[in-house]
């Protein structure tokens, strides 16, 4: 048995005297995100009421997961914790490094042999210290986390962004950065702002073409890509009662795309359906003694302006479905004429390339189910396929229920790629090309989360565009962008007008979910014994070095680059076939910033350097300023670190000698990676200060000396005409933060403590 219900019961046993002494506390109604954060305190049962926005909160997360792409380092930073065993239930699921371009047999042969190190590594190091390990193979893990480990009323954290997916199923689930894990792990508290709190209020019932998917996808649109931030969004309502459980699992996980802390749902009778269906009734059971707490007071859903900081309503029955993009997963437009019109003033490409459906969003029984019964239909009526299609299932059981149950034949019969149950193309580990760079423009429809540039297969000249499964396999077989299924006919072989009719499929398998090996390995009781091995000269693993603190001086500074607009992660630190060097900074620490754009040039990849007045890229012009001693500084707009938990964005400057990121506004979970890191992460309080910033620019910090909580920074900015300016930089540092900073990073802080 994978999950610990005793775990879960010793949570539900504490659950009523908790919840009621917080809204005692209070004074008010509760939330649900409210209950369950008051009960995970980790200090026990609540003594005081915390200002939303603002309180730094110790908190006791239940579980912790990661995936093979970012627990590599986390691992190797735990490895130096200085502990025997992991503090709290933890599990290692390999997803991201497995590449799709046959299929599911021949890719994870090659995936388990050219990073055969590195799963061993993981293996090894799971084992030790009483990990969890799901194998390649076994499934992505947010899909993996909710078939297994999800329980309502639950929290937990995951070095992933996307670990809010289990708020499907009733959780606080929050993204972290692998040093956030590592907190954990070693037995501490794990720190959190106290969150602001979204209400969305669903009516009406979703039918015909809008998905659960579309839902998100309004959110996303209203809120915009940082809307959420530092917020949980709680759904509640008739129309997210009427949902399947993993449908809410895919509003919960694209959460992540408008900056949300996390989002959740209450617990109702789709999840306990879930939970019964994926073996879990003793959970379902547990869950129905505590039921009150797994859900809001009454009197929030009934008066909701009262008791959230924001309330947002959607009438599913007005909703139609969406795509959205290119390039960001806020935009977006109307299926059909809205489309057209819009795709035809961009100048985006209305031929379809592919269709992809997976992730772990979109990967469900359900998703497939829907999605098959519209491919069904184009075997039916005749209809070639336009686009090519390509699958990746959540997990293994999925996938071998979906192919026991004739899903995945009627994909294969239409020629679709039936890839491996991992990430594959949503990580850029997609072998579409040859080479990336030159590919032609073209579009392609997904049922992913994200489609920044590149994002899916390397080539800045695809447009991803993103919807619901069902919608990308009707897109995918007409192959235009701007297809309405609900109103445009298609010619089939014999040319005869044909039209889809709506979309149909299973909430859960009518004949159970069933799977032979699902992938995963328990630890040993007792890995003390256990060797985990990093050989010297390896390319994709390195033992990590303690960083020396920046120091409370800094003069004399550069600039390294002056980010312009967009700057998420993976233009800090690119996914695709640099997943390759995740255990390895020095190596992975060649692609810092290559993706972000110089707001001088306009080019990426291309900084001066103010020692030789030459121009290179950033990583190497960034290595000859360390080589000479001198510090940098990177300069960012807004929302600066949207998207991934990798902390590499963080580790990679710090690493590199960068010592300060100053932005107009951060992403939560960056801005965090910057402080455990030991890095200076701050913010203008004047925004329009961005435009003082010049090339040749020297920078000194007036009073880092005197760095504390809620106290200014002030920054002289030293032009290359002699003139100056000085402004102000605005910080979230708390004295526990400030003294990460002091030590070097929180890791050596935490080795400190553990050495005393
Ligand atoms: C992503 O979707 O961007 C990732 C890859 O899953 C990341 C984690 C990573 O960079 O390894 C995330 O979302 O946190
Ligand atoms: Fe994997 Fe994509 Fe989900 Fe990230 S968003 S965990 S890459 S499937």
């Amino acid at each position: 048995m994978a999950f610990d219900i005793n775990m879960i019961k010793g949570v539900y046993s504490k659950m009523a005297e908790r919840v009621n002494k917080a809204r005692e506390i209070v004074g008010k109604p509760l939330t649900l995100s409210e209950k369950i954060l008051y009960s995970h305190l980790w200090d026990g049962a609540p003594v005081e009421a915390f200002e939303r926005g603002k309180d730094y909160v110790d908190f006791a997360p239940d579980r912790i997961a990661c995936q093979d792409a970012t627990a590599q380092m986390a691992l190797l930073q735990f490895m130096q914790a200085g502990k025997t065993k992991v503090a709290v239930p933890t599990t290692v699921h390999c997803d991201h490094l497995i590449q799709a371009k046959e299929g599911a047999t021949t890719d994870l042969k090659h995936a388990n042999s050219v990073s055969s190190e590195v799963f061993d590594f993981l293996e090894s190091v799971s084992n030790k210290y009483g990990i969890g390990f799901w194998k390649p193979g076994a499934g992505i893990i947010h899909q993996v986390v909710l078939e297994n480990y999800a329980f309502p009323g639950g929290m937990m954290i995951g070095t992933d962004s996307h670990t809010v997916n289990a708020g499907g199923l009733g959780m606080v689930a929050i993204g972290v950065g692998g040093a956030d894990a590592v907190d954990v792990m070693a037995g501490m508290a794990w720190e959190l702002k106290f969150p602001k709190l979204i209400g969305v209020r669903l009516t009406g019932k979703l039918s015909g073409w809008t998905a659960p998917k579309d839902v998100i996808l309004k959110v996303a649109e209203i809120l915009t890509v940082k809307g959420g931030t530092g917020a949980i969004v709680e759904y509640f309502g008739p129309g997210a009662t009427s949902m399947s459980c993993t449908g809410k699992g895919t509003i919960c996980n694209m959460g992540a795309e408008i900056g949300a802390t996390t989002s959740t749902f209450g617990y109702d009778e789709s999840m306990e359906r879930y939970l019964r269906a994926t073996e879990r009734a003793d959970v379902a059971d547990a869950a129905n003694t505590v039921k009150e707490h797994l859900t809001a007071d009454a009197e929030v859903y009934a008066n909701p302006e009262q008791y959230f900081d924001e309330v947002i309503d959607i009438n599913l029955t007005e909703l139609g479905p969406l795509l959205n993009g290119p390039f960001t997963p806020d935009l977006s437009t109307e299926v059909g004429v809205p489309m057209s019109e819009k795709a035809k003033a961009n100048d985006w490409p209305l031929v379809v390339e592919w269709g992809l459906i997976g992730s772990c969003t979109n990967s469900s029984y359900e998703d497939l189910s829907r999605a098959s019964s519209i491919a069904q239909q184009a075997l039916d009526k005749g209809l070639k396929m336009k686009a090519e299609l390509g699958i990746n299932p959540g997990s293994e059981q999925v996938r071998y229920t979906a192919e026991r149950d004739g899903i995945l034949k009627v994909f294969e019969k239409l020629d679709a790629k039936i890839f491996t149950n991992a990430c594959g193309p949503c990580i850029g580990q997609w072998a579409r090309y040859n080479d990336p760079k030159n590919a032609p423009k073209n579009s392609i429809v997904h049922s992913f989360n994200r489609n920044f540039a590149k994002r899916a297969d390397g080539n800045p000249n695809t447009h991803a565009f993103v919807a619901s499964p069902e919608l990308t396999a009707a897109i995918a077989i007409a192959g235009r962008l701007d297809f309405n299924p609900m109103k445009d006919k298609l010619i089939n072989e014999e040319g005869q007008e044909v039209m889809f009719e709506e979309p149909q499929g299973w909430e859960l398998p009518p004949k159970g979910f069933e799977v032979k090996d699902n992938g995963y390995l328990a630890p040993e009781a007792d890995g003390s014994h256990v060797q985990v091995s990093v050989k010297d000269d390896s390319e994709r693993l390195q033992l990590l070095t303690p960083f020396e603190p920046i120091g409370n001086s800094i003069t004399g500074a550069k600039l390294l680059i002056k980010a312009f607009g967009k700057c998420t992660t993976d233009h800090i630190s690119m996914a695709g076939p640099w997943l390759r060097f995740r255990g390895h900074l020095d190596n992975i620490a060649n692609n810092t910033l290559i993706g972000a754009v110089n707001a001088f040039n306009q080019k990426t990849n291309f900084v001066k350097n103010q020692l030789t007045g030459d121009y290179g890229g950033v990583p190497d012009v960034q290595r000859e300023y360390k080589r000479a001693g001198i510090k940098t500084i990177v300069v960012g707009d807004h929302n600066y670190g949207e998207g991934s938990s990798r902390e590499h964005a963080a580790m990679q400057p710090r690493f590199l000698g960068v010592a300060a990121v100053i932005v107009k506004s951060f992403a939560r979970i960056h801005e965090t990676n910057l402080k455990k890191q030991g890095l200076l992460g701050l913010t203008f309080d004047n925004e329009a200060d961005y435009d003082l910033i010049q090339e040749n620019d020297t920078f000194n910090f007036i009073d880092l000396n005197e760095f504390a909580p809620n106290k200014s920074l002030m920054l002289e900015i030293v032009h290359e005409d002699g003139s100056k300016n000085t402004i102000k930089l605005n910080h979230t540092y708390n004295a526990a933060q400030i003294a990460w900073y002091n030590e070097g990073s929180a890791l050596n802080l935490i080795k400190k403590q553990n050495t005393k």
